[in-house]
């Protein structure tokens, strides 16, 4: 008997697991740490526990992992901890995998069937004094801010929906938590449950309605006066599900419809915008001007996960898989039924950010992973991994880029602003960097205000850090930290 992870390169190189639980005290790092960063910075992404019952599984069937970079007088402490759901709690018993395919309970072992399969492994959010990680096909867990201990589920009271988000939204004007679920009805229906909350821990609507077919709804996007959820053709499909197969497969036969709603509006509100085909991971930001809605998203004309199955059996296209800032518009004073739209940079990009103070807002900076596709490839690593971290001026159309290296992957910046009252855009980006070939990550610190020249602190680890999904960056002030009262 051996215990071994598949051959396959999700597993292997760069991917391979690392199921790493760990505190390094005193990370070394270079340059100056700017006030701004007194906080906490997490992080969180799949890790598989155990090798799969499968081994063609993939990526994001992992194990949640959160990770915490402690910045503190002038001393970064690193941390990572598997969130403990449910799921991770009974394979450790087992000292095995038991719960089968992604999303697909019916390649689980019959023992643990009914259990909570999923693994909190695509986001991390701060919500009311708490820390979540969460993935869409369950509730948050919360996590203690220092400890990473796992505390628990957040459920509304009276939330009806068993599953939440990764990508919540806050509204900076009213404080309001903006979320949904999907598949709400259970698996691959289509009902999306949206929701909103006060923020304050109180669920103040929750409204369902059906989607022209079940798919993954992956982000959405907010405005002060709609929200909207593209339904793209990843699709989910109960048979094929049963039969063993994948819970998605990307069908481009089908249309994108985006399911358009005034804020706290119900099923009957619903207006579809109608498009071709296309695949969106991420929102930047979404705001109203007039009548219309302008949407700023990452656009593909395929499923960018290679290892997804297409529903016609054709070949995974990686040029099409490429994904770039996209800005889709809807007007809600004509009777058109098509969305409009408009490419705004010709670099490919995803893992975007906006300052939080003017999301759903008219805005001027978006943040972003980008990927200067002149660099040479990264040995080992997948094709479509992003080298540049940069950031869009929607005044100007300019974008403003760092290149962070040869043999170098770069994780989804996260934004700090300088201070409470700094201008719009003002302020840090932090982002992981992998150095493939030295097996050995950085957090580099820059500034956006000259992004181009490189880091103003460079934070070492001396160990790779696995690729992760989503971060966010939680202040000391927000921690409850007392000024100058060193831990
Ligand atoms: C994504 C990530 C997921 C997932 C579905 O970022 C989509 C895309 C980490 O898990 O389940
Ligand atoms: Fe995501």
């Amino acid at each position: 008997m051996a215990v071994l992870f598949p051959a396959h390169p999700g597993f292997r190189g760069p991917m391979a697991p690392q199921r790493l639980e760990c505190d390094i005290f005193e990370l070394e790092y270079e340059g100056t740490l700017p006030p701004a960063l007194e906080g906490c910075f997490y992080r969180c992404g799949p890790d598989p526990q155990f090798p799969p019952k499968s081994t063609d599984d993939f990526f994001i069937n992992g194990d949640g992992v959160v990770s915490m970079f402690r910045f503190r007088d002038g001393h970064v402490d690193f941390r990572s901890r598997f969130v403990r759901t449910e799921k991770f709690e009974l394979e450790r018993q087992a000292r095995r995998a038991l719960f089968g395919g992604y999303r697909n309970p019916f390649t689980d072992d019959p023992e643990v069937h009914g259990a909570d399969r999923t693994t909190a492994n695509t986001s991390v959010f701060w919500y009311d004094g708490e820390l979540f990680a969460v993935k869409e096909d369950g509730l948050p867990h919360r996590l203690d801010p220092e400890t990473l201990e796992t505390r628990g589920k957040l459920r509304f009271e009276g939330q009806r929906t068993p599953h939440f988000t990764a990508h919540p939204k806050f509204d900076p004007v009213s404080g309001e938590l903006v979320f949904y679920g999907t598949e709400a009805g259970g698996l691959a229906s289509s009902d999306i449950a949206y929701c909103e909350a006060d923020g304050h821990g109180t669920l103040t609507h929750e409204a369902w309605f059906e989607a022209p077919y079940a798919s993954m709804v992956h982000d959405f996007a907010l405005t002060q006066k709609y929200v909207i959820f593209p339904v793209m053709p990843t699709v989910a499909d109960l048979p094929r599900m049963r039969k063993g197969g994948a819970h998605f497969a990307w069908d481009d036969g089908r249309e994108t419809w985006l399911a358009v709603l005034p804020r706290k509006g119900t099923a009957k509100d619903v207006r579809y915008f109608r498009g071709p085909a296309r695949w969106s991971f991420h929102t930047m930001n979404a705001f109203d001007e007039g009548s219309r809605v302008h949407i700023d998203l990452t656009v593909s004309e395929i499923n960018g996960f290679s290892y997804l199955p297409n529903a016609e059996g054709k070949a995974w296209d990686p040029e099409k898989a490429r994904s770039y800032l996209t800005r889709w518009t809807c007007d809600m004073a004509n009777d058109s039924e098509r969305f409009v739209e408009q490419r705004l940079s010709a670099m490919p990009s995803d893992f975007y950010k906006c300052d939080p103070r003017r999301a759903t807002l008219p805005y001027r900076w978006g943040f972003m992973a980008a990927k200067d596709p002149d660099a040479p490839r990264v040995p080992g690593a997948p094709d479509t991994v992003f080298n540049t971290v940069a950031a869009i001026d929607h005044q100007s159309g300019r974008v403003h880029s760092y290149f962070v290296g040869a043999a170098s992957v770069v994780q989804e910046p996260v934004f700090v602003q300088r201070s409470d009252d700094a201008p719009e855009g003002d302020g840090y980006l932090l982002a992981v960097v992998n150095r493939v070939a030295e097996k050995r990550a950085e957090l580099l610190v820059l500034d956006t205000a000259d992004l181009s020249a490189g880091p103003v602190a460079t934070v070492k680890l001396p160990i790779p850090l696995r690729m992760t999904f989503h971060g966010d960056f939680v202040s000391g002030a927000q921690l409850g930290w007392q000024d100058g009262k060193s831990e």
